[in-house]
């Protein structure tokens, strides 16, 4: 469990859109011995969904909503270096990770991404706002077993959708397993649209891939 301060501490620097200091913060807290995933959990991300809420309820705006999300991608980078830098271990498993199109958000895929390399996934990270078809042919081409898509809007949400029939016309949905995410995303909806797995967060994202591949 993080110290209440530096939770609280973390939290204020994204709400407060703080970078410089954010990144100390972390810097002192991974010093100390504290877990990066853990501060990230337990500080930065209730921060950044502060900020959300905020937004939504319209008492933030739009460049104080980019400008959090800049604290959020800097320290995630300060995290994401300093997890035990594992191999990819051959045996693990292929992954292949993407925002969905028309999607930019992509702050949460990449802690995803991160945790699944220092898990000795290989990782295939497509970026944010990809095209169904590039997700197919590059599954393809890379020879997966896992594809994984990201969804934070409710009108994105549908290309997750896509891409389960885009799988079936191009005759590869029973060769690969599918994984769905992203705040607005859920089980029910990962079980509409047919995909094989809904993760909550990064560490359930580890728990179902391991599940995925071991049947
Ligand atoms: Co936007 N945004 N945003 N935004 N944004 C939301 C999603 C929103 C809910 C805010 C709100 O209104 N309250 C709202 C969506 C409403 C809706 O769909 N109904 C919204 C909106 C409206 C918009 C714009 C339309 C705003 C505008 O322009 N007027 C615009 C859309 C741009 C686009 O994509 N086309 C927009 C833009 C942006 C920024 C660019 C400013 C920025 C993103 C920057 C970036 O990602 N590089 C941004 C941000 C930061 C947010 C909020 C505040 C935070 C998202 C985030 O990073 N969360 C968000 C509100 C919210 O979600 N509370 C909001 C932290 C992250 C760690 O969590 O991504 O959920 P998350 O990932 C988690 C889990 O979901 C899971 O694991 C992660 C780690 O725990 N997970 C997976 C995610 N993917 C997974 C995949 C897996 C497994 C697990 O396997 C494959």
């Amino acid at each position: 469990m993080i110290d209440e301060k530096v939770r609280k501490d973390a939290k204020q620097t994204v709400v407060e859109q703080k970078k410089d200091e954010a990144i100390e913060l972390v810097q002192v807290a991974l010093a100390a011995g504290v877990d990066g995933m853990e501060l990230m959990t337990q500080g930065f991300i209730p921060g950044i969904n502060e900020v959300g809420d905020q937004f939504g309820r319209g008492v933030m705006f739009l460049p104080e909503l980019v400008r959090a999300a800049e604290v959020m991608k800097a320290v995630t980078d300060v995290i994401n270096a300093s997890l035990p830098g594992q191999k990819a271990n051959k045996e693990k498993g292929r992954v292949l990770i993407a925002t969905v199109k028309g999607d930019v958000h992509d702050i949460g895929k990449c802690i995803v991404v991160s945790l699944m390399q220092a898990n000795g996934f290989t990782v295939f990270d497509l970026g944010r706002d990809v095209d169904t078809d590039r997700i197919v042919e590059e599954a393809i081409e890379k020879d997966v077993q896992v594809v994984g898509t990201s969804a934070l809007l409710t009108t994105t949400m549908p290309g997750q959708k896509n891409l389960e029939d885009a799988l079936k016309s191009a005759g590869i949905r029973d060769k690969v397993r599918t994984i769905v995410g992203g705040a607005p995303v859920t089980a029910r909806w990962a079980a509409k649209i047919g995909a094989d797995a809904y993760a909550e967060d990064a560490q359930d994202g580890i728990l179902k891939v391991n599940e995925l591949l071991a049947v």
